[in-house]
């Protein structure tokens, strides 16, 4: 059974004032809060068994390892990847990507051609302008129209033998629109031996991942927007290309043999991460994972899309504000702002004054803004804790800030 005040209960931050008010949290895109249980897994590998993995035969290490070994194996089964070393420890999205980006740069050449789409983050951006600076590639982005959506009959004109990477994200953050990836990843596979990578920042939070399904040669996302400590993430890769592709650091734990001639990588997943891991973190995500399949996918979709279209239905009835992306399916987010206001930051101040924290500004996404002709939105994200009540309370926040403002 779907239980909120329970669910509520596990976050302590979220019973606090802020400014003197309830705080109602709504920037879960750019980080989720974090249940007893992961606060309590990061602190008792603290507490009890804080050593470094994989390098002692010490019994501390040996825990240590045993618990950030069985973190992965709970990552595995979360995503669905076929082993346990496909799944690759980073400390974020941002990190996988440019690992990747990293990882590929040998194989690119002069006039090869890497697509993304124009719902891009930055960090699935900027990666590929710097191989593409490197290597002499193309960067080609799909289009969207004015409701945000794909313009997959782009692919269709533009995929080909030149086109080495495909990347592009599940569910857009500053607009929460999910895209077709399943679409993408088949036209992209009828037409090219592209490698698929699928940016899963803003859906590994909200509906089930399935990698083999999704037959992508690629998956990332962050840890700290699915219930876990900042500082971790994953990567997903296929068992073939990750044992094909160069690493991306050099150091400790990636090796198998090292010396001054000449050395050797260590097998997966190690090859991929050298240095010393976020161990406490990593053990903590794990925890998030049982925090999310106690929930159950489909309990948590259901909430979240109720609260989505709840917020839709509502802040639509505030006259003079647009929604952007109204028209796509969405998930999370609802991105909006009031017209004749022209700085959406001005809308968060006085929101944030009524304790309702949500982002304003361009979210990383400046194409997005610019296909806009705007310099930001006010975006107010969900997660598996919110309410209705707090929908309302931010229904009525936006009214003041429009007469204070407008
Ligand atoms: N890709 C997408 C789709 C994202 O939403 C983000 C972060 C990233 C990549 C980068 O993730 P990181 O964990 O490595 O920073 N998005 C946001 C956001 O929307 N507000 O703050 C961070």
């Amino acid at each position: 059974m779907f239980d909120l005040q329970n669910i509520r209960s596990q976050f302590p931050i979220l019973s606090q004032k802020v400014n003197g008010k309830d705080l109602v949290y709504l920037d879960n895109a750019a980080t989720s809060q974090k249940p007893l249980a992961v606060l309590d897994a990061w602190q008792k590998y603290y507490t009890e068994i804080n050593a470094n993995v994989h390098r002692g035969i010490h019994t501390l290490s040996q825990l240590a390892t045993e618990e950030m070994e069985l973190s992965r194996r709970k990552i595995q089964k979360f995503i669905n990847a076929k082993n346990d070393f496909e799944v690759i420890f980073t400390k974020g999205t941002t990190e996988g990507i440019n690992l990747i980006a990293y990882s590929l740069m040998n194989m690119i050449k002069e006039n090869d051609e890497i697509i993304i789409s124009y719902l891009e983050h930055h960090s699935n951006i900027v990666p590929w302008q710097m191989l593409c600076e490197r290597t002499g590639a193309k960067l080609k982005v799909i289009p969207i129209d004015q409701n945000g959506i794909l313009q997959l009959d782009f692919l269709d004109e533009n995929l080909s033998e030149k086109t080495k990477i495909v990347s592009v994200n599940q569910v857009s953050n500053a607009l929460g629109i999910v895209n077709p990836v399943e679409e993408i990843i088949a036209k992209t596979r009828a037409k090219s031996d592209a490698f698929i990578i699928i940016d899963g920042a803003q859906s590994a939070p909200h509906f089930k991942i399935d990698v083999q399904k999704l037959d992508c040669d690629f998956f990332v996302f962050s840890g700290h927007k699915l219930y876990a400590p900042m500082g971790t993430g994953i990567l997903y890769g296929k068992e073939e290309i990750l044992r094909k592709i160069e690493p991306f650091h050099g150091g400790g734990e990636m090796i198998e043999t090292c010396s001054f001639e000449k050395t050797t990588y260590a097998d997966l997943p190690f090859k991929f991460e050298a240095g010393t891991p976020n161990v406490g973190g990593n053990i903590a995500l794990g925890a998030a994972i049982d925090f999310i399949e106690n929930i159950g996918h489909e309990n948590l979709q259901n909430h979240e899309n109720a609260l989505l279209d709840y917020a839709q239905k509502k802040l639509l009835e505030i006259e003079g504000l647009r929604i952007y992306g109204e028209k796509a399916k969405r998930t999370g987010v609802v991105s909006f702002n009031l017209e004749g206001v022209g700085i959406s930051s001005d809308v968060g101040m006085i929101l944030d004054k009524l304790g309702i924290a949500v982002r304003t500004g361009h979210h990383c996404t400046q194409p997005i803004m610019n296909f806009f002709g705007i310099a930001g939105t006010v975006r107010a994200s969900f997660a598996v804790y919110n309410t209705f009540e707090e929908i309302d309370i931010l229904v009525e926040g936006v009214k003041k800030a429009q007469r204070m403002l407008g």
